[in-house]
């Protein structure tokens, strides 16, 4: 049992995930999926990556950042769909909406490695993900990189939520199961990642 973490399994239903999964085929048509490079060494993410948002996460030589635009059209980041609002606004119990979604694409063999979601200025508010496709088998530990881990398998239309004390836990993805779900024409998984990037600003003086 970790604090703060919630999974809802199929949070959306069937008919929800492939409206999504085509709302997200429009939105990578304006902002193409690009392979991101790790800091310093350049060497390739294995998953493909694009934003929507007033705010992308990228990663390059360098460094992680959050940026307004594209790294490659220089385009602002396609709007976060309703559909994908409204998740975060019935399971975030947060008061502002967040600025950044992230869209992570695996092939089979792809993975994620362990890492900590913490580019962002305010941990007050939770990272909410939903997996859509093939099965993950996702990871997560604690707050210290080397402690123990556990998994949990995440599931086409599945809701996970890092808030308290696991906002900042090490989590990853192992692999996936390829051919596990019927949603995704080419097979694969989509991950998108919400967050809360800025602190809110106060409407009061
Ligand atoms: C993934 N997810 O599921 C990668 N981060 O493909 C994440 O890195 C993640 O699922 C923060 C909170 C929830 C997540
Ligand atoms: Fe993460």
């Amino acid at each position: 049992m970790i604090q703060g973490l919630k999974h809802f399994p199929e949070f959306l239903g069937r008919s929800q995930q492939e409206e999504l999964a085509d709302t997200l085929r429009q939105a990578a048509a304006a902002a193409p999926l690009f392979t991101p490079v790790m800091p310093r060494t350049g060497r390739p993410f294995s998953v493909r990556m694009t934003n929507l948002g007033q705010l992308g996460w990228v990663s390059d030589r360098s460094g992680y950042r959050y940026q307004p635009r594209h790294p490659d059209t220089g385009q602002p980041w396609p709007p976060i769909p309703e559909a994908v609002l409204d998740v975060w606004r019935r399971v975030a119990a947060y008061p502002a909406p967040p600025e950044a979604c992230l869209v992570n694409v695996y092939r089979e063999g792809a993975r994620m490695g362990l890492h900590q979601d913490a580019d962002e200025e305010d941990f007050a508010a939770p990272v909410v993900s939903i997996s859509l496709g093939d099965t993950a088998v996702f990871r997560i530990g604690g707050q210290v990189r080397g402690g123990p881990t556990r998994t949990l398998k995440l599931s086409s239309g599945d809701v996970l939520v890092m808030g308290g004390a696991a906002r900042l836990s090490y989590h990853g993805i192992d692999r996936i199961l390829a051919g596990s779900s019927t949603l995704l024409k080419k097979g694969g998984r989509i991950n998108l990642t919400l967050r809360r990037v800025m602190r809110p600003t106060s409407i009061h003086p």
